[in-house]
């Protein structure tokens, strides 16, 4: 189990890299960076990544998001290996001291010094360290109660790639290892829901696209909590017709505070949702794990047999074979639900799905429902022709880069190189234009949300450092990468 870094990182910000790039000129000799070419976006990307560090981790966004976010830290992490490993292995290592006895890593952890009004749900709401007791919520951070997708055995071991040696001297492997072991256990056992051997999710926070239509059905049989019970602080900073309804805010409200009534146990919830998307992380990140336990010294043949079989699970569970893609199944409900997300197109990122599955998702995505490379510019949340699709409203339709950066991921792993350069051209094209921005129009690059997004910067600095025309690197970007995993 790993120790607080506060320490650790009082001594690392004298030695800054983050903050050395920033002051310097663009000619000086870098260390992590690629060539000054692209070093002034370099640069804008780092500078943003400092102004949300808090000192042992990053902000979403300062406005909008004053705490720390699970797969947001996982996504920064990601990019800030490239500016400073140890401020990355920082940035997971803080995420995993607010892990919980059983396991699960919550969605926030939440920063003392923050006013309360200044997010909702606030510390206030979750009421981790009394509610959480018997799940095993620590005593001394406040945090929220459920969770999000699980990029951090991934983003762990990227983290490691980026300068094994100081990884091995600080035994960041051996300290996380154990947690993110516990972390795929909660997964995999508590939250197997349906039975079939994937994980739910139970609320829509928890897979990480809020908003997303693919919730509407059975966010529906829930009766949502008195608008007059809370107070949304996200109108404060973003256009109401963005964001989620008043109506769907008050079912969120209600999921969460059945959730937390019922002591955070699993089992109960009203709205389960196995989601594609959720799952892949998963597994992606189960094979990371064999690739952490290899370093460690043992075989990693099991994790790495799990992940195959999860792979094959994901596929009988949730692969339509006559819409070309992946969609997630209520497990409360009628099986699959038929609304077409981007969620149903990150499973290319597996390195074991059979030919014709991968080949049906880059037509899928290439398709007019997602119109990549064609009408688009990056790939939207949502179905270009889908009923409930709208360019702007919070993942219901706008791009992200996220989504946009794994899609890059899988397309790259399955030898779509033509199409992997143009889709990392145009992040990195929107990313500069927008200020980093949290979302974008998907058919213009309009920004939309927060600038200056955490996972925007970071990742725009880690497609900085892939060179075009490339496959996708089995030494530094080995987790994408499954050849030389096997035994
Ligand atoms: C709820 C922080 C998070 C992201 C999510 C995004 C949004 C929060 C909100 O912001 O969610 O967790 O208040 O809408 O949907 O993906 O992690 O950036």
């Amino acid at each position: 189990m790993t120790e607080p870094v506060g320490t650790m990182c009082f001594v690392e910000s004298r030695v800054d890299r983050t903050a050395q790039l920033t002051a310097l000129p663009v000619e000086r000799t870098f260390v992590y960076d690629p060539p000054p070419l692209s070093g002034s976006l370099h640069l804008r990307a780092a500078a943003v990544l400092e102004g949300n560090w808090t000192g042992v981790s990053t902000v979403p966004s300062r406005g909008l998001y004053p705490h720390q976010w699970s797969w947001d830290s996982a996504f920064i992490a990601i990019g800030l290996r490239h500016l400073s490993p140890l401020r990355a292995q920082t940035e997971l290592e803080t995420l995993l001291a607010a892990q919980w006895g059983d396991g699960r890593i919550p969605h926030i952890v939440f920063n003392p010094s923050v006013p309360l009004d200044a997010y909702f749900p606030s510390p206030d709401f979750w009421r981790s360290s009394t509610a959480g007791r018997t799940a095993g919520a620590p005593r001394t951070v406040q945090t929220s109660g459920i969770v999000q997708p699980p990029v951090h055995a991934l983003a762990a071991w990227l983290v490691h790639c980026a300068d094994p040696g100081l990884s091995r001297a600080r035994g960041f492997l051996a300290g996380v290892y154990p947690r993110l072991a516990a972390w795929h256990r909660y997964l995999l056992h508590r939250r197997d829901l349906g039975g079939g051997g994937l994980a739910s999710v139970v609320h829509p926070w928890e897979q990480g696209m809020d908003n997303s239509p693919c919730w509407d059905a059975p966010l529906g049989r829930i009766t949502p909590a008195p608008a007059r019970s809370f107070r949304r602080a996200d109108l404060d900073h973003g256009a109401a017709e963005d964001r989620p309804t008043d109506l769907d805010y008050g079912r969120y409200v209600r999921l969460a505070t059945d959730y937390r009534d019922g002591e955070y146990a699993d089992g109960a919830s009203e709205f389960a949702v196995e989601d594609p998307s959720f799952n892949a992380l998963l597994i992606a990140s189960e094979h990371a794990l064999a690739r952490i336990a290899r370093e460690l010294g043992a075989t990693g043949t099991a994790r790495h047999a799990r992940a195959e079989r999860l792979t094959g699970v994901l596929i009988e569970r949730l692969w339509d074979p006559a819409e070309g893609m992946f969609f997630c199944r209520d497990v409360r409900g009628e099986g699959l639900i038929p609304e077409r997300s981007v969620s149903g197109l990150i499973p290319l990122l597996l390195p074991d799905l059979p030919r014709d599955i991968s080949s049906a998702l880059v037509r899928t995505a290439s398709g007019p429902h997602f119109g990549l490379g064609d009408t688009t510019q990056l790939p939207p949340s949502y179905d270009l022709l889908g009923e409930a699709f709208d360019p702007h409203r919070y993942w219901r339709g706008p791009a992200w880069f996220n989504t946009s950066w794994l899609l890059e991921r899988g397309l790259r792993l399955h030898g779509e190189r033509a199409r992997a350069d143009a889709l990392r051209e145009a992040v990195l094209e929107t990313a500069a234009n927008t200020d980093f921005a949290e979302y974008v129009d998907p058919y213009d690059g309009e920004a939309c949300g927060a600038t200056g997004f955490s996972w925007t910067a970071a990742l725009t600095l880690d497609l900085l450092h892939e060179r075009p025309g490339h496959g996708v690197s089995g030494t530094v970007l080995g987790t994408f990468d499954m050849s030389d995993t096997r035994d």
